[in-house]
């Protein structure tokens, strides 16, 4: 019988006891069936889609399976060209019809063979409420967070409704993407996992997109931050940019290294992608790069929880409900 969440993802997020997953990704018959990983869309019935950016070329679809009762997000991408694949493109093998042929110009469309035909996709399953909120298009406000409407205001609703991070403590105990990890350094003050980020197919580095995830606990956003963290910041820093020199052979300065306000886990992270990409959440209103992050701890070692910060939230926010019920929006 199939296991059946709660509607709600909400979970406490300080002291919980990270749940057991298996290392290996394999499944056994007291698994829910939704442990399975996919291996087609075969049986999805698309209910809604949720949003649609032409331009990114992604399509965010709400959707069932035939037969559960639990919903879907599954979110399309077309990856990017890279200079690997597009021999294969620009071949024999990609059928070519024409559009339009008016002297020395042309336009066509093109069937490539299926090696460079993929796209990206990304199951949430089961989807919360939560999920289809947070991947659905809305009208989006600017908030301006005082240090005391983040005590009184967020912190408390974020107790009670924070999304699950169970996939991180999977990441940090080796249950889960253990063999995608780039670097690990297993200090329990300092140290951190570095590894490709779910967004990023690894196929090319013009996209790279990794996240370091803290070993410490109990570290919920860049609103915790003290100059307590600075060497945890700087070794964060030093290591992941080493790490990625190494691996990808990405430079410093081709790095977009920066922390989320609002995240959507709330548990310390860092983002690291490619300068060139041009990755969701990297708006002024939501990304602070981690070199500012250090200085301003630096010269003042309390500065984040003073920082009047600002960030968007959405129509359907709960959280903007919460500011609007306090007469802050
Ligand atoms: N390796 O299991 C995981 C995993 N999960 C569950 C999340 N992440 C994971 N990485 C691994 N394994 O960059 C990654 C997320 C994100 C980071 C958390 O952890 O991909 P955050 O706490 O600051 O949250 O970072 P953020 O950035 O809001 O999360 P997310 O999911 O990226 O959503 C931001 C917006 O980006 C969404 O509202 C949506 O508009 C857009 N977006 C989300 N996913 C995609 C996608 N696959 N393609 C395109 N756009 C997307």
């Amino acid at each position: 019988m199939a296991e059946k969440r709660k509607a709600d993802d909400a979970e406490p997020i300080t002291a919980q006891e990270p749940k057991k997953a298996k290392s290996d990704g394999t499944t056994t018959q007291e698994d829910p069936h939704w442990a399975t990983p996919l291996s087609s869309f075969q049986g999805f019935e698309m209910i809604k889609i949720l949003n649609d950016h032409p331009k990114n070329k992604s399509v965010f679809v709400h959707g069932k399976f035939r037969g559960h009762e639990e919903e879907a997000v599954v979110i399309l991408e077309k990856t990017p060209f890279s200079e690997e694949t597009l021999p294969f493109a620009l071949s024999g093998e990609t059928k070519l019809k024409v559009g339009l042929k008016n002297d020395i110009y042309g336009n066509y469309h093109g069937t490539p063979p299926a090696q460079v035909n993929g796209i990206k996709v990304s199951v949430v399953y089961p989807a919360t409420p939560k999920h289809l909120v947070k991947y659905s298009q809305q009208q989006t406000y600017l908030v301006q967070e005082t240090g005391d409407d983040y005590r009184n205001i967020t912190l408390p609703f974020l107790q009670a409704e924070a999304f699950r991070i169970q996939w991180v403590y999977n990441i940090l105990e080796h249950k889960q993407e253990s063999e995608r990890i780039v670097f690990e350094d297993p200090d329990k003050e300092t140290g951190f996992i570095l590894l490709p980020d779910m967004k990023w197919d690894l196929k090319q580095v013009n996209d790279l997109y990794l996240i370091a995830i803290v070993h410490k606990h109990g570290i919920k956003s860049l609103r915790d931050l003290t100059a307590e963290h600075l060497p945890l910041l700087h070794n964060i820093l030093k290591k992941g940019q080493e790490a990625i020199q190494e691996k990808f052979s990405i430079p410093p300065c081709k790095l977009r290294i920066y922390l989320h306000y609002q995240p959507s886990y709330y548990h310390l992270h860092v983002h690291f992608t490619h300068l060139n990409f041009d990755a969701p959440g990297t708006g002024v209103e939501r990304a602070h790069l981690l070199s500012d992050v250090i200085e301003h701890l630096e010269i003042m070692p309390d500065y984040y929880s003073k920082k009047t910060l600002a960030f968007c939230l959405r129509e359907n926010d709960q959280l903007l409900a919460e500011f609007r019920k306090a007469g802050r929006v």
